[in-house]
Protein backbone atom coordinates (compact mmCIF):
# COMPACT_ATOMS: atom_id res chain seq x y z
CA UNK A 1 0.00 0.00 0.00
CA UNK A 2 1.44 3.27 -1.04
CA UNK A 3 1.84 6.11 1.10
CA UNK A 4 -1.21 7.92 0.38
CA UNK A 5 -3.48 5.07 0.97
CA UNK A 6 -2.00 3.93 4.37
CA UNK A 7 -4.75 3.37 6.96
CA UNK A 8 -4.56 5.93 10.18
CA UNK A 9 -5.78 5.72 13.44
CA UNK A 10 -7.39 8.65 15.24
CA UNK A 11 -6.93 8.97 18.96
CA UNK A 12 -9.02 11.79 20.82
CA UNK A 13 -8.39 13.09 24.51
CA UNK A 14 -10.66 15.28 26.24
CA UNK A 15 -8.91 16.79 29.04
CA UNK A 16 -9.62 18.93 31.47
CA UNK A 17 -7.84 22.03 29.76
CA UNK A 18 -7.71 20.59 26.13
CA UNK A 19 -8.74 18.59 23.51
CA UNK A 20 -5.80 16.66 21.65
CA UNK A 21 -5.73 15.00 18.89
CA UNK A 22 -2.65 12.01 17.63
CA UNK A 23 -3.08 10.61 14.54
CA UNK A 24 -0.60 7.55 13.99
CA UNK A 25 -0.15 4.72 10.71
CA UNK A 26 0.20 1.67 11.20
CA UNK A 27 3.97 1.47 12.04
CA UNK A 28 2.81 3.20 15.24
CA UNK A 29 4.21 6.48 14.04
CA UNK A 30 2.23 9.95 14.83
CA UNK A 31 1.79 11.68 11.50
CA UNK A 32 -0.49 14.33 13.18
CA UNK A 33 -1.01 16.09 16.11
CA UNK A 34 -3.45 19.24 16.96
CA UNK A 35 -5.37 20.61 19.90
CA UNK A 36 -7.61 22.96 20.89
CA UNK A 37 -7.01 24.92 24.39
CA UNK A 38 -10.16 25.79 25.97
CA UNK A 39 -8.82 28.99 27.78
CA UNK A 40 -6.83 30.55 25.06
CA UNK A 41 -8.97 29.12 21.96
CA UNK A 42 -12.62 29.65 23.45
CA UNK A 43 -11.94 32.99 25.27
CA UNK A 44 -16.09 33.23 25.38
CA UNK A 45 -16.59 31.09 28.05
CA UNK A 46 -14.44 32.40 30.50
CA UNK A 47 -12.55 29.27 32.00
CA UNK A 48 -9.60 29.11 33.92
CA UNK A 49 -7.52 25.73 33.10
CA UNK A 50 -10.70 24.95 31.43
CA UNK A 51 -13.34 25.17 34.79
CA UNK A 52 -15.38 27.30 36.17
CA UNK A 53 -14.67 27.04 40.02
CA UNK A 54 -17.92 28.48 41.68
CA UNK A 55 -18.03 31.10 44.68
CA UNK A 56 -18.09 28.02 47.34
CA UNK A 57 -14.89 26.75 46.21
CA UNK A 58 -15.76 23.43 45.81
CA UNK A 59 -18.04 23.15 43.26
CA UNK A 60 -16.30 22.48 39.56
CA UNK A 61 -18.10 22.90 36.40
CA UNK A 62 -17.64 22.99 33.00
CA UNK A 63 -20.10 24.09 30.01
CA UNK A 64 -20.84 21.21 28.47
CA UNK A 65 -21.38 22.87 25.12
CA UNK A 66 -17.80 24.30 25.36
CA UNK A 67 -16.40 20.98 24.68
CA UNK A 68 -18.52 20.74 21.67
CA UNK A 69 -17.34 23.77 19.97
CA UNK A 70 -14.05 22.96 20.39
CA UNK A 71 -14.54 19.96 18.91
CA UNK A 72 -15.88 21.98 15.84
CA UNK A 73 -12.79 23.90 16.38
CA UNK A 74 -10.62 21.02 15.75
CA UNK A 75 -12.26 19.18 13.34
CA UNK A 76 -11.97 22.78 11.26
CA UNK A 77 -8.48 23.23 12.27
CA UNK A 78 -7.20 19.40 10.93
CA UNK A 79 -9.74 20.15 7.58
CA UNK A 80 -7.52 23.43 6.71
CA UNK A 81 -4.67 22.06 7.17
CA UNK A 82 -5.56 19.27 4.96
CA UNK A 83 -5.86 16.36 7.02
CA UNK A 84 -6.61 13.10 4.65
CA UNK A 85 -10.04 12.31 7.22
CA UNK A 86 -10.63 10.06 4.61
CA UNK A 87 -7.57 7.46 5.38
CA UNK A 88 -8.92 7.13 9.07
CA UNK A 89 -10.02 3.17 9.48
CA UNK A 90 -10.82 3.62 13.51
CA UNK A 91 -11.11 6.19 16.09
CA UNK A 92 -10.96 5.96 19.94
CA UNK A 93 -10.88 8.22 22.86
CA UNK A 94 -10.43 9.39 26.29
CA UNK A 95 -11.99 11.76 28.45
CA UNK A 96 -11.09 13.44 31.84
CA UNK A 97 -12.60 10.56 34.21
CA UNK A 98 -15.99 10.98 36.16
CA UNK A 99 -17.15 14.30 34.76
CA UNK A 100 -20.69 14.03 33.48
CA UNK A 101 -22.91 15.24 30.99
CA UNK A 102 -26.91 15.46 30.98
CA UNK A 103 -28.60 15.01 27.71
CA UNK A 104 -32.02 16.54 27.52
CA UNK A 105 -35.06 14.40 26.17
CA UNK A 106 -34.95 14.53 22.24
CA UNK A 107 -31.70 15.22 22.24
CA UNK A 108 -30.83 11.74 21.06
CA UNK A 109 -32.69 12.56 17.96
CA UNK A 110 -30.96 15.58 17.26
CA UNK A 111 -27.58 13.49 16.94
CA UNK A 112 -29.33 10.80 14.84
CA UNK A 113 -30.25 13.88 12.00
CA UNK A 114 -27.53 16.25 12.46
CA UNK A 115 -26.98 18.45 9.04
CA UNK A 116 -24.14 18.79 7.79
CA UNK A 117 -24.69 22.43 6.87
CA UNK A 118 -24.50 23.69 10.90
CA UNK A 119 -21.55 23.14 12.94
CA UNK A 120 -21.73 20.75 15.91
CA UNK A 121 -22.31 23.03 18.66
CA UNK A 122 -24.84 25.09 16.78
CA UNK A 123 -27.06 21.88 16.29
CA UNK A 124 -26.34 20.53 20.36
CA UNK A 125 -26.80 24.01 22.12
CA UNK A 126 -30.15 23.61 23.57
CA UNK A 127 -29.28 19.68 24.18
CA UNK A 128 -28.70 19.54 27.87
CA UNK A 129 -30.80 19.64 31.27
CA UNK A 130 -27.77 20.59 33.10
CA UNK A 131 -25.55 23.42 30.80
CA UNK A 132 -22.74 23.05 33.69
CA UNK A 133 -20.96 19.63 33.49
CA UNK A 134 -19.42 18.67 36.80
CA UNK A 135 -15.88 17.68 36.69
CA UNK A 136 -13.47 15.56 38.44
CA UNK A 137 -12.59 18.69 40.41
CA UNK A 138 -15.21 19.15 41.93
CA UNK A 139 -15.40 18.10 45.48
CA UNK A 140 -19.13 19.65 46.91
CA UNK A 141 -20.69 15.98 47.21
CA UNK A 142 -19.35 14.74 50.95
CA UNK A 143 -22.51 14.62 52.21
CA UNK A 144 -24.09 12.58 49.05
CA UNK A 145 -20.69 10.16 49.34
CA UNK A 146 -21.75 9.30 53.12
CA UNK A 147 -25.10 8.54 51.97
CA UNK A 148 -23.96 6.20 49.02
CA UNK A 149 -21.57 4.08 51.47
CA UNK A 150 -24.64 4.01 54.37
CA UNK A 151 -26.95 2.80 52.06
CA UNK A 152 -24.89 -0.04 50.72
CA UNK A 153 -23.41 -1.38 53.98
CA UNK A 154 -20.33 1.21 54.35
CA UNK A 155 -17.42 2.73 52.57
CA UNK A 156 -15.41 -0.97 52.45
CA UNK A 157 -18.36 -2.13 51.20
CA UNK A 158 -18.97 0.05 48.60
CA UNK A 159 -14.90 -0.49 47.61
CA UNK A 160 -15.72 -3.92 47.52
CA UNK A 161 -18.03 -3.73 44.44
CA UNK A 162 -17.43 -0.42 42.64
CA UNK A 163 -13.70 -0.46 43.25
CA UNK A 164 -13.17 3.15 45.69
CA UNK A 165 -15.23 3.85 48.65
CA UNK A 166 -17.82 6.88 48.21
CA UNK A 167 -15.69 9.74 46.43
CA UNK A 168 -16.32 13.38 46.15
CA UNK A 169 -15.79 13.39 42.20
CA UNK A 170 -17.55 9.62 41.19
CA UNK A 171 -19.98 10.23 39.15
CA UNK A 172 -22.95 8.23 40.99
CA UNK A 173 -22.26 10.61 43.86
CA UNK A 174 -22.52 13.48 41.49
CA UNK A 175 -25.99 12.16 39.54
CA UNK A 176 -27.47 11.80 43.80
CA UNK A 177 -26.49 15.51 44.23
CA UNK A 178 -28.54 16.43 40.92
CA UNK A 179 -31.10 14.18 41.30
CA UNK A 180 -31.98 15.59 44.90
CA UNK A 181 -31.44 19.16 44.45
CA UNK A 182 -32.45 19.88 40.97
CA UNK A 183 -35.50 17.52 40.39
CA UNK A 184 -37.25 19.00 37.11
CA UNK A 185 -33.62 19.20 35.28
CA UNK A 186 -33.35 15.39 36.44
CA UNK A 187 -36.29 14.57 35.31
CA UNK A 188 -35.29 15.86 31.34
CA UNK A 189 -32.29 14.26 31.39
CA UNK A 190 -32.59 11.51 28.76
CA UNK A 191 -29.20 10.12 28.97
CA UNK A 192 -26.38 10.83 31.41
CA UNK A 193 -22.70 10.36 29.94
CA UNK A 194 -19.42 10.46 31.11
CA UNK A 195 -17.29 12.79 29.44
CA UNK A 196 -15.76 10.13 27.27
CA UNK A 197 -18.92 8.26 26.00
CA UNK A 198 -20.27 11.94 25.55
CA UNK A 199 -17.22 12.67 23.27
CA UNK A 200 -17.91 9.54 21.55
CA UNK A 201 -21.53 10.02 20.92
CA UNK A 202 -20.48 13.35 19.31
CA UNK A 203 -18.38 11.09 16.27
CA UNK A 204 -21.36 8.06 16.20
CA UNK A 205 -24.35 10.50 16.08
CA UNK A 206 -26.17 8.67 19.09
CA UNK A 207 -25.68 8.45 22.52
CA UNK A 208 -22.41 6.30 22.71
CA UNK A 209 -22.43 3.47 26.01
CA UNK A 210 -19.89 3.65 29.13
CA UNK A 211 -17.10 1.58 28.80
CA UNK A 212 -16.37 -0.91 31.85
CA UNK A 213 -12.81 1.20 32.21
CA UNK A 214 -14.38 4.34 32.79
CA UNK A 215 -17.34 3.16 34.15
CA UNK A 216 -15.64 1.93 37.37
CA UNK A 217 -15.45 5.84 38.12
CA UNK A 218 -18.66 6.28 39.03
CA UNK A 219 -19.38 4.43 41.97
CA UNK A 220 -21.70 2.86 40.16
CA UNK A 221 -20.49 -0.46 38.31
CA UNK A 222 -19.88 -3.38 40.45
CA UNK A 223 -16.81 -4.40 38.92
CA UNK A 224 -17.19 -8.25 39.54
CA UNK A 225 -20.00 -8.72 37.55
CA UNK A 226 -19.10 -6.12 35.36
CA UNK A 227 -22.76 -4.51 35.65
CA UNK A 228 -24.63 -1.73 37.09
CA UNK A 229 -25.03 -2.13 41.00
CA UNK A 230 -28.97 -2.22 41.73
CA UNK A 231 -27.91 -1.12 45.23
CA UNK A 232 -25.82 2.12 44.16
CA UNK A 233 -28.19 2.64 41.14
CA UNK A 234 -31.18 3.25 43.43
CA UNK A 235 -28.87 5.43 46.13
CA UNK A 236 -28.20 7.87 43.14
CA UNK A 237 -31.34 8.50 41.44
CA UNK A 238 -34.60 7.28 40.46
CA UNK A 239 -35.05 5.31 36.67
CA UNK A 240 -30.97 5.21 36.83
CA UNK A 241 -30.25 2.67 34.86
CA UNK A 242 -32.22 3.71 31.56
CA UNK A 243 -30.67 7.14 32.18
CA UNK A 244 -27.30 5.57 31.70
CA UNK A 245 -27.60 2.71 28.81
CA UNK A 246 -26.36 -0.29 28.53
CA UNK A 247 -22.20 -0.97 29.46
CA UNK A 248 -19.08 -2.00 27.03
CA UNK A 249 -15.85 -3.54 26.97
CA UNK A 250 -13.90 -0.70 26.34
CA UNK A 251 -12.27 -2.41 23.06
CA UNK A 252 -15.74 -2.86 21.75
CA UNK A 253 -16.22 -1.35 18.48
CA UNK A 254 -19.81 0.65 19.01
CA UNK A 255 -20.34 2.04 15.43
CA UNK A 256 -19.55 3.96 12.32
CA UNK A 257 -18.45 7.55 12.01
CA UNK A 258 -21.98 9.65 11.56
CA UNK A 259 -23.20 10.63 8.42
CA UNK A 260 -21.97 14.14 9.44
CA UNK A 261 -18.92 13.63 9.76
CA UNK A 262 -18.55 11.98 6.04
CA UNK A 263 -20.77 14.74 4.51
CA UNK A 264 -18.88 17.86 6.46
CA UNK A 265 -15.76 16.43 6.81
CA UNK A 266 -15.58 13.49 4.31
CA UNK A 267 -14.36 10.95 6.91
CA UNK A 268 -14.85 7.11 5.09
CA UNK A 269 -18.02 5.74 5.91
CA UNK A 270 -16.51 2.68 6.76
CA UNK A 271 -14.65 4.44 9.77
CA UNK A 272 -15.06 2.52 12.64
CA UNK A 273 -15.21 3.81 16.67
CA UNK A 274 -14.48 2.01 19.53
CA UNK A 275 -15.56 2.67 23.06
CA UNK A 276 -14.03 5.90 24.54
CA UNK A 277 -12.71 5.57 27.84
CA UNK A 278 -10.93 7.16 30.75
CA UNK A 279 -7.29 9.96 30.28
CA UNK A 280 -6.16 7.48 32.77
CA UNK A 281 -7.12 3.81 30.92
CA UNK A 282 -6.07 5.51 28.07
CA UNK A 283 -2.83 6.28 29.06
CA UNK A 284 -2.19 2.66 30.72
CA UNK A 285 -2.53 1.55 26.77
CA UNK A 286 -0.22 4.42 25.73
CA UNK A 287 2.87 3.73 27.84
CA UNK A 288 2.49 -0.15 26.73
CA UNK A 289 3.32 -1.75 30.29
CA UNK A 290 4.37 -4.56 31.60
CA UNK A 291 2.36 -6.55 34.32
CA UNK A 292 4.33 -4.77 37.65
CA UNK A 293 5.08 -1.35 36.08
CA UNK A 294 4.29 1.39 37.70
CA UNK A 295 3.26 4.52 36.16
CA UNK A 296 3.26 8.16 37.10
CA UNK A 297 1.61 10.39 34.92
CA UNK A 298 1.85 13.89 35.88
CA UNK A 299 -0.70 16.54 34.50
CA UNK A 300 -3.74 18.59 35.92
CA UNK A 301 -4.11 15.89 38.06
CA UNK A 302 -0.90 13.56 39.28
CA UNK A 303 -2.20 10.24 38.66
CA UNK A 304 -0.17 7.00 40.11
CA UNK A 305 -1.55 3.61 38.76
CA UNK A 306 -0.61 -0.18 37.59
CA UNK A 307 -1.67 -2.83 35.89
CA UNK A 308 -2.98 -5.55 37.98
CA UNK A 309 -4.37 -9.34 37.85
CA UNK A 310 -6.67 -9.27 40.90
CA UNK A 311 -8.31 -7.01 42.81
CA UNK A 312 -8.45 -5.92 46.43
CA UNK A 313 -10.66 -3.60 48.35
CA UNK A 314 -9.10 -0.55 49.95
CA UNK A 315 -10.30 2.56 51.57
CA UNK A 316 -7.58 4.34 49.71
CA UNK A 317 -7.38 4.94 45.88
CA UNK A 318 -9.25 2.77 43.14
CA UNK A 319 -10.09 -0.02 40.92
CA UNK A 320 -11.04 0.24 37.48
CA UNK A 321 -11.70 -2.75 35.34
CA UNK A 322 -8.24 -2.68 32.61
CA UNK A 323 -9.18 -1.15 29.49
CA UNK A 324 -6.87 -3.61 27.84
CA UNK A 325 -8.27 -6.76 29.00
CA UNK A 326 -11.44 -6.40 30.70
CA UNK A 327 -10.57 -9.66 32.55
CA UNK A 328 -7.80 -8.27 34.79
CA UNK A 329 -8.14 -4.79 36.97
CA UNK A 330 -6.01 -1.15 36.83
CA UNK A 331 -5.13 0.16 40.45
CA UNK A 332 -4.77 3.95 40.47
CA UNK A 333 -4.42 7.17 42.74
CA UNK A 334 -5.35 10.15 41.72
CA UNK A 335 -3.79 13.68 43.27
CA UNK A 336 -5.71 17.14 42.66
CA UNK A 337 -2.50 19.30 43.47
CA UNK A 338 -0.33 18.47 40.54
CA UNK A 339 1.25 20.51 37.57
CA UNK A 340 -0.79 23.65 38.42
CA UNK A 341 0.63 23.86 42.13
CA UNK A 342 4.33 22.97 40.53
CA UNK A 343 3.79 26.24 37.84
CA UNK A 344 2.60 28.67 40.83
CA UNK A 345 6.04 27.54 42.58
CA UNK A 346 7.49 28.16 39.70
CA UNK A 347 6.40 31.05 38.90
CA UNK A 348 6.64 32.61 42.14
CA UNK A 349 10.37 31.19 42.89
CA UNK A 350 11.75 30.63 39.93
CA UNK A 351 10.86 33.80 38.05
CA UNK A 352 8.49 32.06 35.94
CA UNK A 353 11.63 29.50 34.38
CA UNK A 354 11.63 25.76 34.52
CA UNK A 355 15.60 26.49 34.01
CA UNK A 356 15.80 27.91 36.99
CA UNK A 357 13.29 25.83 38.80
CA UNK A 358 15.84 23.17 37.57
CA UNK A 359 18.75 24.86 38.71
CA UNK A 360 17.37 25.22 42.35
CA UNK A 361 16.69 21.00 42.17
CA UNK A 362 19.73 20.13 40.92
CA UNK A 363 21.91 22.78 43.54
CA UNK A 364 19.67 21.60 46.71
CA UNK A 365 20.54 18.49 48.80
CA UNK A 366 18.19 15.40 49.32
CA UNK A 367 15.89 15.76 51.63
CA UNK A 368 16.15 19.64 51.94
CA UNK A 369 17.94 19.70 54.81
CA UNK A 370 14.61 18.50 57.09
CA UNK A 371 12.53 21.12 55.59
CA UNK A 372 9.21 19.84 54.35
CA UNK A 373 6.40 21.55 53.04
CA UNK A 374 2.48 20.47 51.74
CA UNK A 375 1.21 22.33 48.88
CA UNK A 376 -3.05 21.73 48.81
CA UNK A 377 -3.86 24.84 46.80
CA UNK A 378 -7.11 23.14 46.02
CA UNK A 379 -9.31 20.35 48.32
CA UNK A 380 -6.64 17.43 48.48
CA UNK A 381 -8.53 13.86 47.56
CA UNK A 382 -6.08 11.94 50.56
CA UNK A 383 -6.07 13.72 52.48
CA UNK A 384 -9.39 15.72 52.35
CA UNK A 385 -7.54 19.15 53.26
CA UNK A 386 -6.72 22.11 51.51
CA UNK A 387 -3.72 24.84 52.28
CA UNK A 388 0.01 25.63 52.49
CA UNK A 389 2.24 24.51 55.14
CA UNK A 390 5.67 24.67 55.60
CA UNK A 391 7.68 22.83 58.26
CA UNK A 392 11.36 23.17 59.81
CA UNK A 393 13.36 19.71 60.86
CA UNK A 394 12.06 19.89 64.06
CA UNK A 395 8.44 19.80 62.58
CA UNK A 396 7.82 23.50 63.62
CA UNK A 397 5.72 25.14 61.43
CA UNK A 398 7.35 28.20 59.98
CA UNK A 399 5.83 30.83 57.58
CA UNK A 400 8.29 30.80 54.27
CA UNK A 401 11.15 28.82 52.79
CA UNK A 402 13.74 30.13 50.91
CA UNK A 403 12.92 30.14 47.23
CA UNK A 404 15.70 27.37 46.05
CA UNK A 405 13.78 25.15 49.48
CA UNK A 406 10.56 25.90 48.30
CA UNK A 407 11.05 24.43 44.91
CA UNK A 408 12.89 21.04 46.48
CA UNK A 409 9.90 20.76 48.99
CA UNK A 410 7.04 21.07 46.33
CA UNK A 411 8.39 18.23 44.37
CA UNK A 412 9.53 15.89 47.23
CA UNK A 413 6.44 16.28 49.47
CA UNK A 414 4.65 15.67 46.13
CA UNK A 415 6.33 12.23 45.17
CA UNK A 416 6.57 11.46 48.76
CA UNK A 417 2.40 11.34 48.79
CA UNK A 418 2.63 9.63 45.66
CA UNK A 419 4.79 6.63 46.56
CA UNK A 420 3.09 6.60 49.91
CA UNK A 421 -0.66 6.24 48.59
CA UNK A 422 0.74 4.16 46.31
CA UNK A 423 1.80 1.53 48.45
CA UNK A 424 -1.12 1.72 50.80
CA UNK A 425 -3.07 0.77 47.20
CA UNK A 426 -1.21 -2.20 47.12
CA UNK A 427 1.53 -1.24 44.06
CA UNK A 428 5.00 -2.59 45.41
CA UNK A 429 7.70 -0.78 44.41
CA UNK A 430 10.92 -2.43 44.71
CA UNK A 431 14.36 -1.46 43.60
CA UNK A 432 14.03 -3.20 39.93
CA UNK A 433 10.25 -1.56 39.51
CA UNK A 434 10.33 0.40 36.23
CA UNK A 435 8.54 3.94 36.63
CA UNK A 436 7.18 5.07 33.99
CA UNK A 437 7.17 8.44 33.95
CA UNK A 438 4.52 10.27 31.54
CA UNK A 439 2.45 13.80 30.97
CA UNK A 440 4.02 17.17 30.94
CA UNK A 441 6.48 17.00 34.06
CA UNK A 442 8.03 13.83 32.28
CA UNK A 443 10.33 16.23 30.31
CA UNK A 444 11.65 17.54 33.03
CA UNK A 445 14.77 15.62 33.88
CA UNK A 446 15.28 17.34 37.38
CA UNK A 447 11.74 16.23 38.34
CA UNK A 448 12.39 12.65 37.43
CA UNK A 449 15.73 12.86 39.19
CA UNK A 450 13.42 13.66 42.40
CA UNK A 451 11.26 10.98 41.30
CA UNK A 452 13.66 8.46 41.05
CA UNK A 453 15.15 9.40 44.11
CA UNK A 454 12.00 9.16 46.65
CA UNK A 455 11.10 5.81 45.02
CA UNK A 456 14.28 4.23 45.00
CA UNK A 457 13.89 2.85 41.58
CA UNK A 458 14.78 3.63 37.98
CA UNK A 459 12.48 6.07 35.85
CA UNK A 460 11.92 5.57 32.30
CA UNK A 461 10.39 7.89 29.54
CA UNK A 462 9.55 7.77 26.21
CA UNK A 463 9.52 10.94 24.33
CA UNK A 464 5.12 11.05 23.86
CA UNK A 465 4.28 12.96 26.54
CA UNK A 466 0.56 12.94 25.28
CA UNK A 467 -0.25 9.37 26.05
CA UNK A 468 -3.76 9.13 26.80
CA UNK A 469 -4.52 10.42 23.02
CA UNK A 470 -1.73 7.68 21.79
CA UNK A 471 -3.28 5.15 24.23
CA UNK A 472 -6.40 5.71 22.32
CA UNK A 473 -4.90 5.21 18.61
CA UNK A 474 -3.51 1.94 20.16
CA UNK A 475 -6.82 1.25 21.16
CA UNK A 476 -8.35 1.84 18.22
CA UNK A 477 -6.40 -0.19 16.24
CA UNK A 478 -6.86 -3.38 19.41
CA UNK A 479 -10.22 -2.66 18.43
CA UNK A 480 -10.08 -2.51 14.91
CA UNK A 481 -7.38 -5.49 14.35
CA UNK A 482 -9.14 -8.16 16.98
CA UNK A 483 -5.45 -9.01 17.73
CA UNK A 484 -3.70 -9.34 21.23
CA UNK A 485 -2.57 -5.77 22.71
CA UNK A 486 1.12 -6.82 22.65
CA UNK A 487 1.56 -7.34 18.67
CA UNK A 488 -0.34 -3.83 18.39
CA UNK A 489 2.13 -2.16 20.71
CA UNK A 490 5.53 -3.93 19.09
CA UNK A 491 6.67 -1.20 17.28
CA UNK A 492 5.98 0.97 20.53
CA UNK A 493 9.49 3.26 21.20
CA UNK A 494 10.93 1.69 24.13
CA UNK A 495 11.25 3.92 26.76
CA UNK A 496 14.48 5.42 27.66
CA UNK A 497 15.84 4.74 30.87
CA UNK A 498 16.86 8.53 32.41
CA UNK A 499 17.00 8.63 36.53
CA UNK A 500 18.58 5.96 38.93
CA UNK A 501 18.39 6.99 42.51
CA UNK A 502 21.43 8.90 43.84
CA UNK A 503 23.56 7.07 46.94
CA UNK A 504 22.00 7.45 50.21
CA UNK A 505 18.65 8.44 48.81
CA UNK A 506 16.40 5.23 49.78
CA UNK A 507 17.35 6.24 53.94
CA UNK A 508 17.07 10.01 53.25
CA UNK A 509 13.53 9.33 51.80
CA UNK A 510 12.26 6.27 54.17
CA UNK A 511 12.99 8.60 56.77
CA UNK A 512 11.39 11.66 55.31
CA UNK A 513 8.07 9.64 54.41
CA UNK A 514 7.38 8.96 57.99
CA UNK A 515 7.86 12.54 58.97
CA UNK A 516 5.85 13.54 56.19
CA UNK A 517 3.03 10.95 56.97
CA UNK A 518 2.33 12.43 60.10
CA UNK A 519 2.37 15.79 59.59
CA UNK A 520 0.12 15.12 56.81
CA UNK A 521 -2.15 13.46 59.59
CA UNK A 522 -2.03 16.43 61.54
CA UNK A 523 -3.21 18.70 58.86
CA UNK A 524 -6.25 16.42 58.22
CA UNK A 525 -7.28 16.27 61.90
CA UNK A 526 -10.39 17.26 61.24
CA UNK A 527 -11.16 15.32 58.11
CA UNK A 528 -13.43 11.61 57.89
CA UNK A 529 -10.10 10.21 56.56
CA UNK A 530 -8.23 10.57 59.49
CA UNK A 531 -10.68 9.73 61.51
CA UNK A 532 -10.37 6.33 60.14
CA UNK A 533 -7.14 5.92 60.35
C1 LIG B 1 -8.69 10.25 38.12
C2 LIG B 1 -9.02 11.70 38.04
C3 LIG B 1 -8.23 12.58 37.16
C4 LIG B 1 -8.96 12.91 35.90
C5 LIG B 1 -8.16 13.98 35.17
O1 LIG B 1 -9.41 9.57 39.06
O2 LIG B 1 -9.93 12.18 38.68
O3 LIG B 1 -6.99 12.03 36.87
O4 LIG B 1 -9.15 11.76 35.12
O5 LIG B 1 -8.45 14.12 33.88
Amino acid sequence: MDAEEARLFLGLDFSTQQIKAVTINDDLKIVNETAVKFDTDLPEYKTQGGVHIQDDHVTVTTPSIMWVKAFDILLDRMKEDGFPFNRLVCISGAGQQHGSVYWKKGTKEVLKNLTEKASLHEQLQNGFSIPDSPIWMDASTTKNCRELEDKVGGPLKLAEITGSRGFERYTGNQIMKISQTRPSEYEITERISLVSSFAASLLIGDYAPIDLSDGSGMNLLDITTKKWSPKCLQACGSDLSSKLGDMVSSKQIIGSVSQFLIGRYNFNPSCKVVAFTGDNPASLAGVAPKLGDAIISLGSSDTVFSWLSRQTAELEGHIFVNPIDSDTYMSLVCFKNGSLTRERIKNECAEGSWDKFSDYLKNTPMGNNGNIGIYFDVMEIQPLAQGIFHFNKSNEKVSSFPHDVEVRAVIESQMIARKMYMEMRGMHVGPDTRILATGGASLNKAILQVISDVFGAPVFVSDIPNSAALGSCYRAKHGLDGCEFTDVVRSHPQPECVAVPAEGARQIYKEMTVRYKALEKTLANNSRVDSRT
